[in-house]
């Protein structure tokens, strides 16, 4: 038997897992996107469906300006008597040691609830990747990775500490005290986990960086505050690493689950590059493989071979179904985010019947605050994504549209838009790395009703079509390559993935005065 990897396709790093009984909960980062913390549900490991978010208030989380590749970073999810939590710290940006992120926790008796997680309970130690390990003994500690003092602009996360905490106001019960610092070249340790068994404590770390070198490193102690000790056997680790020239790499920032079954599991990212473009606009994705323990008592991951594709021992997974959401007059589905917390409401599913109503706001897509925008996740690399707009802009400024959309800095946009004295438009808008700006083609519509917009998504690139209602057939915009999707040169451009979503906006900083009118959005993989 055998399921296809990656378990959860398109934007989803980072994961931290949990079972409570038969019942597996998989948390995973979300960055500049809102709502915060994604959280799935499986039964058999293979088949995840999106239950909703920790993080779904203002007082939970604020994000405005903030730069992609910051904001909600590594979670950890865990389950302790009765009640769910989840750890985790908001990234601000790189600035000096003053914008180290301050860890929290929030927690919930109802994961199937959004609206019971808590406020944050904050933690006294900065840092990233915060995680919670609960001891059969009571006691709770916290573990965070943290930089080394030395002021620079873009600090390196560079060793664990753990600490015993007070779980109830989250404060320090004592002084950190160092786990584990990189050995690796890239000096980089982050994304810890500590988890109990067989009387051993193990400490997993995700060293490397998060790109080409990133793997997953081992230790193990008779206290949960350590020392932390290596495998004797030279070499053992890193437990996790797949070479640079594998379709799947990057692969590492593990959790463990043991299952039912008594079997344990590794999830952890990766990347799948396109050949063409070599960059992965999905990208990091979430991964599974079987864990043995060999007769020292150390984990081996996936038999100590690179993960593929193909996981043994798993039921079949089910490839993405199709999707599309009705817009009922109850809301939206699960699974739509915005850049960024809005400011306020500026959509509703019922001012028409089966459509969604969006008003665009004074932000451009392009802007770092919170644009008048609704997305998905892709969770295919092929496929069919369309929707049907019907927008009449008031004025010259108003434009809206359908959008691929991995970041303000990597986006294909297809939208209408009017200009004085002459017909609409549809423009194709996508950006361009080598001018730091757009690059644009623009075309007259003959009409004024409702057109269909679609993107035909394949793994290096996108094809832009338009058509009229009455038309049978798409008219080809242009083909654009995902590479455009992917700025190297900005600071954490693999960390997050790519969209496909509605926009509204008005390029006059002020909101519109009409709103684009959506439906029939549709995304159908083809793989
Ligand atoms: C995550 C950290 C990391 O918190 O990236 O590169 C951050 N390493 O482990 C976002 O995923």
């Amino acid at each position: 038997m055998s399921t296809r990897n990656p378990i959860l396709p398109g934007f989803n790093p980072d994961p931290s897992i949990c079972r409570v009984n038969s019942d597996y909960f998989l948390a995973t980062s979300t960055f500049e996107f809102f709502p915060g913390v994604a959280i799935y549900h499986s039964t058999d490991l293979v088949d995840w469906v999106l239950i909703g978010h920790a993080l779904t208030r203002h007082s939970q989380l604020t994000i405005r300006g903030t730069q992609p590749g910051f904001g909600v970073w590594a979670p950890t999810l865990r389950h302790h008597k009765g009640r769910f939590y989840v750890a985790t710290a908001i990234a601000q940006g790189w600035g000096d040691q003053s914008t180290t992120p301050r860890g929290f926790y929030v927690s919930t008796d109802n994961i199937w609830d959004d609206t019971t997680w808590t406020d944050p309970v904050f933690f006294d130690v900065l840092g990233i990747d915060q995680d919670l390990f609960f001891d059969d003994d009571g006691r709770t500690y916290l573990s965070v990775a943290k930089t080394k003092n030395d002021g620079l602009p873009h600090p390196t996360w560079e060793a664990i500490w753990g600490v015993e905490i007070d779980l109830a106001s989250g404060r320090n019960k004592g002084s950190p005290i160092l786990l584990r610092r990189s050995t690796t070249d890239s000096g980089v340790a982050e994304g810890s986990h500590i988890f109990k068994r067989g009387g051993w404590y193990y400490l997993c770390v995700a060293e490397g960086g998060t790109e080409e070198g990133h793997q997953e490193w081992i230790f193990r102690s008779e206290s949960p505050l350590g020392p932390y000790e290596e495998p004797e056997a030279k070499g053992f680790n890193p437990i996790l690493y797949n070479a640079p020239d594998l379709p799947i790499r990057c692969t590492g920032h593990t959790d463990f689950v043991e299952a039912t079954d008594g079997q344990w599991w590794a999830v952890f990212l990766g990347l799948r590059p396109s050949s063409s473009s070599g960059i992965a606009h999905m990208g990091r994705e979430t991964f599974i493989a079987p864990v043995e323990w060999d007769s020292q008592g150390w984990p081996v991951i996936n038999g100590g071979r690179p993960v593929t594709s193909e996981v043994r021992g798993l039921p079949h997974s089910k490839p993405p179904g199709a999707w599309t959401d009705p817009f009922s007059k109850s809301g939206l589905t699960k699974g739509w985010y915005h850049s960024q917390t809005p400011y306020r409401k500026e959509y509703n599913t019922t001012e028409r019947e089966g459509w969604l109503a969006l008003y665009g706001n004074g932000y451009m897509i392009h802007d770092s605050a919170c644009p008048s925008m609704l997305l998905r996740k892709q969770n295919s690399l092929s496929g069919n994504w369309s929707v049907r707009i019907d927008f009449t802009p008031s004025n010259e400024y108003e434009e809206a549209g359908t959008t691929v959309f991995r970041s303000k800095f990597g986006f294909i946009a297809l939208l209408l838009r009017k200009r004085r004295g002459a017909p609409k438009q549809v423009v194709l808008r996508w950006t361009d790395k080598e001018t730091d700006s757009y690059k644009e083609i623009v075309r007259d519509l003959d009409t004024d009703g409702p057109v269909d917009l679609a993107f035909r998504a394949s793994p290096n690139a996108y094809t832009c079509l338009i058509k009229t209602v009455e038309d049978d057939e798409y008219y080809e915009m242009a083909t654009v390559s995902s590479g455009v999707l992917q700025r190297e040169d900005k600071f954490g451009s693999c960390f997050t993935g790519v969209h496909l979503g509605v926009f509204a906006q008005n390029s006059n900083h002020t909101s519109n005065l009409v709103p684009a009118y959506f439906t029939q959005i549709s995304f159908s993989p083809a793989e």
